[in-house]
């Protein structure tokens, strides 16, 4: 299995990026957004516990996340490889992933860090909010919260991998196109090497 981390802060494109490198390398899509807002609409419990932190800007508490992660693991038996969108949040979750790799004898491979300076960012989600209808997108102050949240709790996740020299930076400012193709080469640079 070949398993890459897309990672960054909120509306660096992680979304955007994962629709064009599962349609160009068929990796199995774990995005825990995707599948919180899924939760939401379905009206489970989990998507009503899950919606009252989204609109608040906060992270979703790490076991909902990770039991999430898990069964969508256990549902995906033989995948040749996942690309995981949002996911790790927190160190606890980076730890927990890295377990559940291991238990089916696989690791990630690669984690792609997207750069994207504040004031873009606060810029592209203000703008998606007017089309998205997502709740959080709603208004610049639960924007703020999200950067802060990220900062406080999510960069670390960064850190961890930096241990096992897996992060890779990639500049995440320019067209979307632009950031595929930096993206993409550095997915091919991998996969050549672990063959
Ligand atoms: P997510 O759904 O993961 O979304 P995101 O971080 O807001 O956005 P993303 O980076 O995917 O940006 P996108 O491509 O859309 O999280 C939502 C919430 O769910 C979290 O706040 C949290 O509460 C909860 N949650 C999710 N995972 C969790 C976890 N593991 N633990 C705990 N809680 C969790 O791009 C943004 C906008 O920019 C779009 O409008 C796009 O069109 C535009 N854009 C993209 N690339 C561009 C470019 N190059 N130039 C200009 N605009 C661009």
């Amino acid at each position: 299995m070949f398993n890459v981390i897309l990672f960054g802060p909120p509306g660096s494109g992680k979304g955007t990026q994962s629709e064009k490198l599962v349609d160009k390398y068929g990796f199995v899509h774990l995005s825990t957004g995707d599948l919180l807002r899924k939760e939401r609409q379905l009206k489970t419990p989990l998507g009503i516990e899950a919606q009252q932190f989204i609109d608040k800007g906060q992270l979703v508490p790490d076991e909902v996340v990770i039991g999430m992660i898990s069964s969508a693991l256990d549902e995906n038996v033989g995948a040749s490889g996942f690309l995981f969108d949002g996911f790790p949040r927190t160190v606890a979750q980076a730890e927990a992933l890295d377990r559940l790799l291991a238990l089916k004898k696989s690791e990630i491979a690669v984690v792609l860090f997207l750069e994207v300076n504040e004031e873009e960012l606060i810029k592209r989600l203000v703008h998606r909010g007017k089309t998205s209808g997502r709740t959080d997108d709603a208004d610049e102050n639960i924007q703020r919260k999200r950067q802060e949240v990220y900062k406080n709790e999510t960069l670390p996740v960064a850190a961890y991998y930096s241990k096992s020299k897996k992060v890779v930076n990639i500049d995440g400012m320019g067209t979307v196109d632009e950031i595929f193709s930096r993206l993409s080469a550095q997915i091919d640079k991998k996969m050549k090497s672990v063959v």
